[in-house]
């Protein structure tokens, strides 16, 4: 098959989703065509099926917003045209479906039918779609996808309550991660370099983004430092990060906290740790989480959104609801206190990532192509 993927190629968890989703089927001898702004940032390497189109937007004066929806839209009838695309594959909501719309009518208008398949990923639907400017919009280019998946449940429910005009079907396609990717030797070592006196490892990676409630990793690692002596280690950059220097040095944490910023492939960090923090407000997947589990790193989680059905309460990690770090750090402290329930929370966290084995999961996306094809 010959795929056009289109995505953000950013740190966020749809753009990585959508090229590991890419790299994977191109491994298995699809042709895959990446199309946006930039080269993503997981597409760290090149196969003979691995191809990336730039949508570059000219800096013309009269435009305050640069119309990236309309280049993008351009740009896909192009590419489908000459590469001789089957189908497109748009990941995230805003403004890719619509755009793609855009371009399947153009490309109809010529005698050229292209299907469309719309991921929704979580933000698109839960957060900035949810502001009434966009409602409209989204309604339309989801009830006119050729097909449409969310990557948890808990997203396909809150599309269809956030969304009351959404008529399509919605197929529940889970996020997913590569085991392989997973290996590692010498984690003894390096594990010095962040504990030397083998003090537990708390992680936390994300965007820094307010719904990540970032000051709670640090108000969690606080309470647990005081009975457990351990170490904090943040991966990411984002808005948020003033404030959690300032707070961290109102804690006087600062000492056992190790500020890393934004790292490509966080695995490494993952495989020294010992406990992931992912306090979020919502969360429709927490690829993040299935990241750290894939590390053999139990999670502590709120239970909001899609986080139930990646993290599972007492064995790979613990759920609470939004906000209570009391028991985000008791549960934290259940797993950390001895070495005996540490191993077993991490032989459960690996368990539990195994069920989102790309191999598993890359079939389905692969049936669903297949259907809009035969038609
Ligand atoms: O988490 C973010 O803010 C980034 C966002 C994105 O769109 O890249 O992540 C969303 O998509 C991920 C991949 O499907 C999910 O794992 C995240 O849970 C989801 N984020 C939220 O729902 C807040």
């Amino acid at each position: 098959m010959k795929i056009g993927i289109v995505c953000y190629p950013t740190f966020g968890g749809s753009g990585v989703v959508a090229t590991e989703l890419g790299k994977a089927l191109a491994e298995k001898g699809h042709q895959v065509h990446f199309i946006t702004y930039s080269q993503p940032v997981r597409l760290d390497f090149f196969s003979e099926n691995l191809f990336y189109h730039e949508v570059a937007v000219s800096d013309y004066p009269l435009f305050d917003y640069q119309p990236y929806e309309l280049v993008l839209s351009s740009k896909l009838v192009d590419v489908v045209k000459y590469e001789k695309l089957d189908l497109l594959h748009v990941h995230y909501a805003i403004p890719h479906a619509s755009a793609a719309y855009m371009a399947k009518q153009i490309l109809a208008s010529q005698g050229i039918n292209i299907p469309f398949i719309t991921t929704l990923h979580g933000t698109d639907i839960t957060l900035v779609g949810k502001d009434p400017s966009f409602e409209p919009v989204i309604t339309f280019a989801i009830n006119n996808s050729d097909a449409v998946t969310a990557v948890s449940e808990s997203l396909k429910n809150d599309t269809y309550k956030n969304f009351p005009n959404v008529t399509r079907d919605i197929h529940v396609i889970p996020n997913f991660i590569c085991l392989d990717e997973y290996k590692f030797d010498n984690l003894k070592c390096h594990r010095k370099m962040y504990a030397p006196n083998d003090e537990r490892i708390l992680v936390h990676v994300s965007n820094f983004r307010k719904v990540k409630r970032v000051d709670d990793v640090l108000r969690i690692f606080n309470t647990v430092r005081k009975k457990i002596p351990s170490k904090l280690i943040l991966v990411g950059d984002g808005p948020e990060r003033g404030n959690i220097e300032k707070l961290c040095r109102e804690l006087n944490t600062c000492d056992d906290i190790k500020s890393l910023g934004k790292i490509v492939n966080p695995e490494q960090i993952l495989a020294i740790s010992d406990l992931f923090i992912l306090p979020s407000e919502t969360e429709s997947f927490g690829l993040a989480a299935l990241e750290a589990m894939a590390a053999r790193v139990p999670v502590i989680s709120t239970n909001s959104g899609g986080l139930p059905e990646v993290n599972i309460n007492e064995f790979s990690g613990y759920l609470s609801n939004v906000g209570d770090i009391e028991d985000m750090a008791k549960n934290a402290i259940k797993i950390l206190k001895d070495d005996a329930t540490l191993n077993a929370f991490k032989t459960n966290a690996f368990t539990q990532a195994q069920k989102f084995d790309i191999h598993k999961i890359l079939p389905l996306y692969e049936n669903l192509y297949n259907s809009l094809l035969v038609k």
